[in-house]
This record gives C-alpha cells, sequence and structure tokens, in this order.
C-alpha cells in the first residue's frame, strides 16, 4: 500500500526520446520531431530531437550501464549521469555563456536534457579540419579560472567545499583515470592498444623507472589532492565550438581534484594539433596554449584579489605559489594524457586519423617523447614560453 512505482532504467530509442521530450512540454503539441542518435563518445547514448518545421532541438544524453567503447562486458556506474547534470548545473551557474543549459535530469533514467548546439562544431573536428577559432581558448581560460576559483578553499567556507567533494564522488568514473591514464600506459597492460611499428618506443618507456616514478608522483597527487571540482575529462572533443561561442559539455568524470588536471588535459589535446599540423600552421596552436594560460591567469588572479574568502590569500607569494603549482601539476598530467592517448585504450582522431603509416607513426612517436619530456620537466617558471620551448625543442628533434 502507497508504495511508490520507480521508473526502471531502459535505454533509450527515437520513439522513447521524442516520447520523454513530449512529456515534458519542450515543443508544441502540433510539432514533428526528428530523432537521431548522434554519440560518438565511449560511453554514451546522445539524441538530438529537433522540430521540423522551426528547427528547434535539444539533446538528451542518457548513461549506459557499461562502457560503450568496450562493451558490455565493462559495466558502469548510472550515477554518472546524475554528476553530470550537477556539474553542468553548477559550472553554468560561475560561466553561464560557456556551458549548456539543462532542462531536466532524471536520475533512475540516467538522462540530462539541455540545450541543443548542435550549430556548433565539437572542436577536436574543427581544430582537425584547420579551423582557427580565435576565442576558443581564451574562454577556456575564463572557465578554468572561474570553475576552480570558485569551488576551492580560496573562495568557499571549508564545510561547504567539503560538501561539494562528497557530493561529487566519483570513484567509478575516477578508477577509469587512474588506470587508463596513470597506469596501464606505462606498464604491459592488456588495455593498450598500439601499431606494432611502436614497440620499441613503448618498450622504452616501459622500462623508464625514472619517468615512471614521476607518472607515481601525478598519480597520487590526482588520487588524493582535492583541490578544485574538476570537469575531469577536458579533451577537445568535450568542447563545442564556432566563431563566437564556446561550450563546455560532458562533465560526468567530474570530481575533486588537483587543479592542474584540466588544464593539463586541455594543453595535450591542444598539443596533438601542434604534432599532426604542418608548417606555419603550428603557430596559432601556440597562440591557442598563450591564450588559455594567459587568460586563466590573469582572471584567476583577479577573483583572488577581489573575491577571495581565505585569510592567507592577502599574504605576499602565496598566489605565486598557487600559480605556479597548477602550471607544474598541468605539464605533467598534459605528458600523461599525451602518451596515453597515443598507446592506452581510448586514442584521438588527430593520430588515428592520419592516413599515411609513416607520417602516423611518426606523430605518434613525437606525442611519446613530448608527454615524456612535459612529465620529466614540468618544473618550470609558470610562463607559457617554458612550455612552448619544451614543445618546440621535442617538435624539431
Ligand atoms: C572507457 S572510457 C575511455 C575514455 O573515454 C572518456 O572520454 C575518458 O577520456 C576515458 O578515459
Ligand atoms: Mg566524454
Amino acid at each position: 500500500m502507497g508504495d511508490k512505482i520507480q521508473p526502471i532504467y531502459e535505454p533509450l530509442n527515437s520513439s522513447s526520446a521524442i516520447a520523454l521530450v513530449n512529456r515534458l512540454g519542450l515543443f508544441t503539441e502540433n510539432s514533428v520531431l526528428t530523432c537521431n542518435e548522434i554519440g560518438d563518445g565511449n560511453l554514451n547514448y546522445v539524441f538530438h530531437i529537433a522540430d521540423t518545421s522551426s528547427n528547434r532541438g535539444v539533446i538528451i544524453k542518457q548513461a549506459l550501464p557499461y562502457a560503450k567503447v568496450v562493451g558490455e562486458s565493462w559495466p558502469l556506474t548510472l550515477k554518472r549521469a546524475v554528476i553530470e547534470a550537477n556539474a553542468l548545473k553548477i559550472f553554468g551557474s560561475f560561466c553561464p555563456q560557456l556551458v549548456p543549459k539543462v532542462y531536466y535530469s532524471d536520475e533512475q533514467l540516467a538522462v540530462t536534457v539541455m540545450e541543443d548546439l548542435s550549430y556548433l562544431k565539437i572542436s577536436r573536428k574543427g581544430l582537425i579540419a584547420g579551423e582557427e577559432y580565435p576565442l576558443l581558448s581564451r574562454h577556456i581560460g575564463q572557465y578554468l579560472a572561474k570553475t576552480f576559483f570558485y569551488t576551492s578553499d580560496f573562495y568557499l567556507e571549508p564545510g561547504k567545499k567539503k560538501d561539494f567533494a562528497k557530493q561529487f564522488t566519483n570513484p567509478e568514473l575516477c578508477k577509469i583515470t587512474e588506470d587508463l591514464v596513470f597506469t596501464d600506459p606505462f606498464f604491459d597492460a592488456e588495455t593498450n592498444d598500439f601499431e606494432k611499428a611502436l614497440t620499441e618506443a613503448v618498450k622504452n618507456l616501459w622500462s623508464d623507472e625514472r619517468l615512471k616514478l614521476e607518472a607515481a608522483k601525478l598519480k597520487k597527487s590526482f588520487l588524493t589532492e582535492q583541490e578544485v571540482l574538476l570537469h575531469g575529462d577536458l579533451h577537445t572533443g568535450s568542447i563545442f565550438a564556432g566563431a563566437q561561442e564556446t561550450k563546455v559539455i560532458d562533465p560526468e568524470f567530474a570530481f575533486y581534484g588537483p587543479a592542474g588536471f584540466d588544464l593539463g588535459l586541455y594543453f595535450a589535446n591542444l598539443l596533438f594539433q601542434a604534432i599532426t599540423r604542418k608548417g606555419s600552421s603550428k603557430e596559432v596552436i601556440f597562440t591557442h596554449l598563450h591564450d588559455v594560460w594567459l587568460t586563466f591567469e590573469a582572471e584567476f588572479s583577479t577573483l583572488w584579489k577581489q573575491e577571495s574568502k581565505e585569510v592567507y590569500c592577502k599574504t605576499e607569494g602565496y598566489l605565486e605559489y598557487t600559480l605556479q603549482k597548477i602550471f607544474t601539476d598541468a605539464l605533467g598530467f598534459a605528458g600523461c594524457e599525451l602518451i596515453r592517448r597515443t598507446i592506452g585504450l581510448a586514442h584521438v582522431e588527430d593520430l588515428d586519423g592520419i592516413s599515411n603509416e609513416g607520417e602516423r607513426i611518426l606523430a605518434k612517436k613525437t606525442a611519446l617523447q613530448l608527454g615524456r619530456a612535459l612529465i620529466m620537466n614540468r618544473q618550470q617558471e609558470a610562463k607559457i614560453e617554458s612550455l612552448t620551448t619544451i614543445v618546440k625543442d621535442q617538435l624539431l628533434a
């Protein structure tokens, strides 16, 4: 008697996705709706539903109870959908222009219904196609400054921050990163995936004890440092871009971790373009690297000076120490991302899309060398020229 009927999880299809948006009243009654599954990521379904006459649309993202990239043999929590919806709402409250609006979320169905961004392009695809996106990295610098600062102990009352950290405890998705980013690529693990022609280069990594010690330190930082609420998977496939607009999507890996992690992933995914672009078109990527760091540094410093609540934020040298730590960590995390996207389980189109085998292998060897160089030389002055010098040295080596 009086028992609540719990909606049961089931994967959506075109007709149940359309039924859901109709139930939510997101379109007028007479709308003729089309629905396409457009997800090309590793984990979820993504449905694009549009009204054929107005072309107005929405996106429904649904988590599957397993990792799509591997199949049902790799079960994965549906709770990531709640984490994602809540993270979108929190990040959207700090930078509404840079995050899609969430219209609805349902924990049982593991769905998030959000703003249609299909008029923009996934920035990885746009960058591969040679598009320039002059505002992209300035927007990402602003996004990082705000999301880091407003979720950190520099701004939040410590109890509130700990509540957030509890709400965003995300052990299953963190475990994916712990394994796929920080561990497996440095050992002969089953998940690794690389061409035969890379065997010697890969074995050199596996036997490099100095490199493994540094990878261990970076993994420890990821495991233990609860500095800010991270996006957790901020590669260029998690960012929609256009000439004027940028939107950060997919924060299902969100958790409290070291601030340099998101920045490092973004650096690394730009660096794939620095590696693969030819001649002077690399310069655009160096400009992106400058833009993201300089914007981040300026915005974060302003927030620190104007809005910090932590008493030590007025102590001389503390801001510089904090920026230095974020920069150093970011270089190390960027190195791990370069290596894991080259020889680990989940690759990037920037490299795998190179059809000429010789060129592809050369690009991958460069990515491995650059990854190693960033990890080993990450204790650099927090100046973007320190990063571009390491990159240029490796690209010319
Ligand atoms: C099994 S998931 C593989 C990768 O896809 C996601 O986008 C994350 O980057 C994860 O590491
Ligand atoms: Mg994703």
